[in-house]
């Protein structure tokens, strides 16, 4: 099985987990500046130090056949306080990176929101807010028209992640737990300002591609034979992956889905979830007019139906064991004995990626599908020959890329796989142990060094085939 010529072998970033210099040239604060520093969180400072060392990190594509990068443009370094004036040492920066990228043929695709609202923006309610939609969609269409030179672009990354962990598991900022209205109307709201944005760059003749990056996991009963796992599998689905594909696909919600969102709501005591007809609208004007799904998948997950009390404890330690999520109307999380996981509890189960794939290709609008996000955190320290022997990485990544190619070879059109990430940085809610990359980097000297697995990948794209 070979990978077409075409195929993009590419590396994921995101702004603020590897740029650093969160306070250099004129960068406003993010949410994360204030949320780190009040619960002792991880310094978001060198980080992976990208703002100064990304040609170094372009090269290293280079020299290894990656042809693709994600990237995401930071908010506040355009408009520091997330509207109003522009910050013009901003754009300048994003306009060099962008051009040295495809001057050496390495693909940018830019996300223009990657977890890193404003903090005033975020303090006001994040995506739940009208005023601050709009104030995205301002910056959005700035972005649009400014940086002509890149033609792939993303709305968002990771709608539902965004809204849950910032409502629901309380570990993004503003850290609020069990507010499931809160996390809904954050859904809706990003998915509206995302069908905006799709509908001012078709009607603007923007040129390039636009899309959305959706995290897409699946949802599977804890036991096949039994109906309250198989609905509390559903809700899940319905309110991580369900709103979130109906609404870029199909321009609406459908009632199934509706249905289970508002149980969990109601179950909680709040009330039922009731878009405006306009918002839809809106919805309906852009579900066929998007180019590309990105898709982001690490896991998978099984369920058992849950109406006790919520609880949830993230394992952000990685102590295998530790984590435990029931949530009440939702479902409780198992974990199911005998399969393979990382130490942050994640089990690794490429057949769940296999069937979101081919899940999604059903949908009419579903056009073009990039796997945007797939990898593997672990542990490690350099050896003594400089590099890291990562062959759990290498087998992860080749499971998945496995399963890639039977989906196409079954009809579906995966277009390109971007690893995450290209070198290591650190995590949101997991900080700097938790490395992914193809590069180690040395946070204390900022030195990358290739890992075993930078080498397998160089080979994969260079013969396209899986070995
Ligand atoms: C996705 C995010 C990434 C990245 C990744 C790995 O949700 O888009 O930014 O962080 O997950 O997750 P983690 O850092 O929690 O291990």
């Amino acid at each position: 099985m070979k990978f077409s010529n075409d195929f993009i072998f590419g590396g994921a970033t995101a702004a603020y987990q590897c740029e650093g210099a969160t306070k250099e040239d004129g960068k406003g604060l993010v949410c994360w500046d204030v949320y780190y520093k009040e619960t002792d969180g991880y310094n978001p400072d060198p980080a992976s130090d990208f703002y100064h060392k990304y040609k170094e990190d372009i090269d290293n594509c280079v020299k290894f056949g990656i042809n693709g990068i994600r990237v995401s443009i930071a908010w506040t370094r355009i408009f520091p306080k997330g509207y109003g004036e522009i910050n013009e040492l901003g754009v300048k920066h994003y306009h060099e990176l962008f051009k040295y990228a495809i001057e050496n043929g390495v693909e940018p695709l830019v996300t223009l929101h990657h977890f890193d609202t404003p903090y005033e923006l975020n303090k006001n309610g994040d995506f739940t807010n009208r005023e601050v939609q709009n104030y995205f969609i301002e910056y959005a269409k700035f972005c649009l028209n400014e940086f002509s030179e890149v033609t792939h672009w993303a709305t968002f990354n990771e709608i539902w992640p965004w809204s849950v962990n910032q409502y629901i598991t309380g570990t993004f900022p503003p850290g609020e737990k069990y507010q499931y209205n809160k996390t809904v109307e954050c859904i809706h709201g990003m998915l509206y300002s995302h069908a905006v944005i799709v509908n001012y760059f078709n009607d603007n003749n923007i040129n390039g591609e636009i899309g959305v990056i959706h995290s897409l996991e699946s949802h599977y009963p804890y036991k096949k034979d039994d109906p309250s796992s198989v609905e509390a599998a559903n809700r899940v689905d319905a309110i991580a992956n369900g709103l979130a594909l109906e609404a870029s696909f199909e321009g609406k919600y459908s009632q199934e889905t509706l249905g289970r969102v508002n149980h969990i709501l109601v179950t909680n005591g709040f009330e039922e979830f009731n878009p405006d007809p306009s918002d839809i609208e809106e919805m309906k004007r852009a579900c066929d007019r998007i180019d590309f799904l990105g898709i982001n998948s690490y896991s998978a997950h099984w369920h058992k139906d849950y109406e006790g009390e919520n609880f949830h404890h993230h394992n952000g330690t990685g102590d295998r064991g530790t984590f435990k999520s029931a949530l009440k109307g939702m479902s409780e999380e198992i974990k199911p004995e005998g399969l393979p996981r990382t130490d942050w509890d994640w089990i690794i189960y490429p057949q769940g990626l296999y069937d979101m794939i081919m899940r999604v290709s059903e949908y009419e609008n579903c056009k073009k599908i990039y796997i945007t996000e797939n990898g593997m955190g672990i542990k490690e320290e350099l050896n003594e020959n400089n590099t890291v022997e990562d062959d759990q990485r290498i087998e992860y990544v080749k499971d998945h890329l496995e399963v890639v190619l039977k989906a196409n070879e079954n009809g579906a059109n995966v277009r390109g796989y971007y690893l995450w990430s290209l070198m290591d940085m650190f995590s949101w809610s997991n900080g700097y142990n938790k490395r992914y990359g193809f590069f180690f980097v040395d946070f204390d000297t900022q030195k990358r060094y290739p890992k075993k697995s930078a080498y397998w990948f160089k080979n994969l794209s260079e013969t396209k085939e899986l070995k």
